[in-house]
């Protein structure tokens, strides 16, 4: 292990303390708390779905990262914007888009956010502000940049969230969207979610700082850095910035170090890494933190059964939704190709 990874590591103290938050502060937790449960039993029912061949394409789940994008979404208003990779369940969760409906684009089904055309990488909705899914490493960071720009230009106080691995930040889309963005003043907040590994490559292999963030000077921009399990520290965090995108104070580039307990996608085995690692970090669990806080703020454990039963029956639901549900027929292949 190198220099870079092991520093890393050694960053993420062992024991982190877990607090009781604030009387104020609860019912924020107890929604944060319900929603980073709603992606874990998403992703994990997704898994089954996927290992019985109902699920087709590429699938790769956000189990272990919840806390950075509950966290970050909670800091934005329903009118802005999220933009996301092919690792988009949980945004797209976050951002209020139906779970149903998500449920569905992965079984491939017309009821689909995206009509069943999309699958797993390709999560979208309009309506929600919700703009993908994207497939192509570090791509999407430039369309953040573009919708950074059609904000300020309508002057409607919107701002964008840009989530992306650190292997994004290799990628020369990443580069060209930051200069812009940071010479424009555009509201968008850049969040490179650490996970330590693109793919099967661990970070001292193919970047060159040991703090993503960093590379924030280079364009005279903000910039933070923190570590991801704590769904409330997240949402105080990635608030600061979304407050001065929003001012008009320009944009931010967040480094959020977190874990995936799987492997990158639903193909990967995951042999770059140790088991015991794997089980270090699980002791980390964002959704136990959560849990155990609002457990010593005096919320009672019968409330939070009574969520986690909620959250159980609507993935339940949302799965016989999507079997049940058509799939496209063969017209639907030339639906919403070309805009009218
Ligand atoms: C331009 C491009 N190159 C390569 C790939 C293949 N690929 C898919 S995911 C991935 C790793 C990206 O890792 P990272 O950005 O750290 O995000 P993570 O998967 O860890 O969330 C690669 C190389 C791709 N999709 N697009």
């Amino acid at each position: 292990m190198s220099k870079a990874t092991k520093e890393k590591k050694q960053n993420l103290p062992q024991d982190l303390p877990v607090e009781a938050v604030p009387a104020d502060q609860i019912d924020l937790l107890k929604k944060m708390y319900r929603e980073m449960l709603l992606i874990r039993r998403f992703e994990e029912a997704s898994a089954r779905a996927y290992a019985a061949g109902k699920i087709g394409g590429f699938c790769h789940l956000y189990i272990g990262q919840e806390a950075v994008g509950v966290g970050s979404i909670n800091a934005i208003n329903a009118s802005d914007y999220v933009v996301s990779t092919y690792r988009d369940h949980g945004h797209a969760i976050v951002k209020d888009l139906d779970v149903k409906a998500l449920m569905a684009e992965l079984f491939g089904k017309r009821s689909g956010v995206s009509g069943g055309k999309g699958g797993s990488m390709h999560f979208f909705d309009k309506e929600k502000n919700f703009m993908g899914g994207h497939g192509i490493v570090g791509g999407h960071v430039a369309l953040a940049a573009g919708i950074g720009w059609a904000s300020k230009y309508r002057n409607d106080k919107t701002v964008t969230l840009c989530f992306f691995g650190e292997g994004a930040a290799n990628i020369g889309a990443f580069h060209e969207a930051l200069n812009l963005a940071s010479l424009w003043k555009l509201p968008v907040v850049f969040i490179c979610e650490n996970n330590l590994y693109s793919m099967g490559t661990p970070m001292y292999r193919a970047l060159s700082v040991e703090d993503v963030s960093i590379r924030a000077v280079a364009y005279n921009m903000a910039k933070d850095n923190f570590i991801g399990d704590d769904v409330t520290k997240v949402k105080e965090r990635v608030q600061l910035a979304v407050d001065r995108a929003r001012k008009g104070e320009g944009p931010t580039l967040l480094e959020i170090t977190t874990y995936r307990f799987r492997g990158h996608s639903m193909s990967d085995p995951a042999k770059y890494r140790t088991k015991d690692e794997v089980e270090e970090y699980k002791k980390r669990d964002p959704l136990n933190r959560a849990k155990l806080s609002l457990l010593m703020s005096g919320v009672d454990e019968k409330d939070l059964s009574r969520m986690e039963a909620e959250v159980k029956s609507q993935i339940e639901e949302a799965v016989d939704f999507a079997e049940k549900s058509e799939v496209p027929s063969a017209s639907d292949l030339f639906s919403n190709v070309y805009a009218d």
